[in-house]
């Protein structure tokens, strides 16, 4: 049976089409599937600590209920994608732990600080920039659960970009200090931001099977490009520049040419050590174990429930 099976897997992806949780898939499939979307939600959960690092401080009453609507968009997100890695087998309980104990990967930008209030500004533009460029070909993913999760995704995070550069727009509206610290908060988060792609299409072990797969619909590099493309006359009118030296229109190529950032860096970033990574885990951790009497109770008034009414 199983390769009839295999070939009828290879038909549905060939035409892509999408594969359904009760379908047949290779365990390789699944596996990678696995990997991707515990990564994905992984990162929706880490990355709302450095965002949240600013709900206490944020400069008005508005600016504290657009951050704090934005930061709980993520954890919604989060929850979409764990629910999407549910059906390929695996627990929400068993991919916490899975981060916890460091065995699982969540997106190396997060492990960069948020040094000023400016930092959310800077991560709705570029981060939640460079979140799109990334998840609006992962709408047409293979895996059904996945690609659904996105559209939703997609939808909030482009408001979220939005009103990131909406932020900075308004500071640059402000004194010469407001507009250096834009300035500054750019330089520091232009690499990480291009990093979020991945390694290099060459460095890049997944990408080949991941695409004959229909899981990824672009190379690593296709999309650092595309982000590139989009950002550039973005940064020109809010009148803010690159920290790129490199940084110019190919006219033959008809896109921007741009330097590599320092991956060595990306390595260390994604091995653990990056400026937050021990803290980013240590707060997730925390929050895991002061949670789990709400899990038991939960649980327990569940089975309480099910037992009917004798007790
Ligand atoms: N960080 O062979 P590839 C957000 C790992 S957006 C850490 O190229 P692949 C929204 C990779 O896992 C961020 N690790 O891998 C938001 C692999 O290691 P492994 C989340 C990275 O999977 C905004 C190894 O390097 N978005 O959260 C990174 O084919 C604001 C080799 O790499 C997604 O997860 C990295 N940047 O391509 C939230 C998008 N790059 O697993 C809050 C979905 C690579 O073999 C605030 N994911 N690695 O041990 C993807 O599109 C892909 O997984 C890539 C990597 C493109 C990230």
């Amino acid at each position: 049976a199983e390769p009839q099976l295999e070939a009828e897997f290879e038909a549905i992806v060939g035409h892509k089409d999408r594969i359904e949780p009760r379908d047949w898939m290779p365990d390789a499939y699944r596996k990678t599937l696995i990997r991707q979307v515990a990564q994905h939600a992984h990162s929706e959960i880490i990355g709302m600590q450095p965002e949240g690092n600013w709900i206490g401080r944020a400069p008005s009453l508005r600016r504290k209920a657009i951050l704090l609507a934005k930061v709980q968009d993520e954890a919604g997100h989060g929850l979409y994608l764990y629910s999407a890695a549910e059906t390929l087998g695996i627990s929400r309980d068993e991919l916490t732990e899975l981060l916890i104990s460091g065995k699982q990967k969540y997106s190396s930008i997060f492990n960069y600080p948020t040094l000023s209030y400016t930092d959310v500004g800077t991560i709705g533009w570029l981060v939640d920039g460079a979140a799109i460029c990334n998840q609006v070909p992962l709408c047409r993913t293979s895996f059904g659960p996945y690609g659904r999760a996105m559209i939703r995704i997609c939808k909030e995070e482009s408001f979220h970009q939005r009103q990131g550069y909406e932020l900075l727009m308004t500071m640059m509206r402000g004194t010469e200090e407001q507009r250096a610290m834009v300035q500054e908060s750019v330089n520091r988060f232009w690499w990480p931001a291009l990093m979020m792609f991945g390694p290099p299409d060459d460095a890049s072990p997944n990408t080949a099977q991941s695409m004959a797969w229909g899981i990824k619909t672009h190379t690593n590099d296709e999309l650092r490009q595309k982000f590139v493309d989009m950002s550039v006359p973005q940064a020109e009118a809010l009148g803010v520049t690159f920290p790129d030296q490199e940084l110019r229109w190919n006219e033959e190529r008809g896109h921007y040419d741009f330097g590599q950032p320092d991956w060595d860096e990306f390595w260390s970033v994604v091995k653990g050590d990056g400026p937050c990574n021990a803290q980013r885990l240590a707060h997730r951790k925390r929050a895991w174990d002061d949670g789990a009497w709400v899990r038991e109770a939960a649980l327990a008034f569940a089975a309480k429930e099910a037992g009917g009414t004798e007790e």
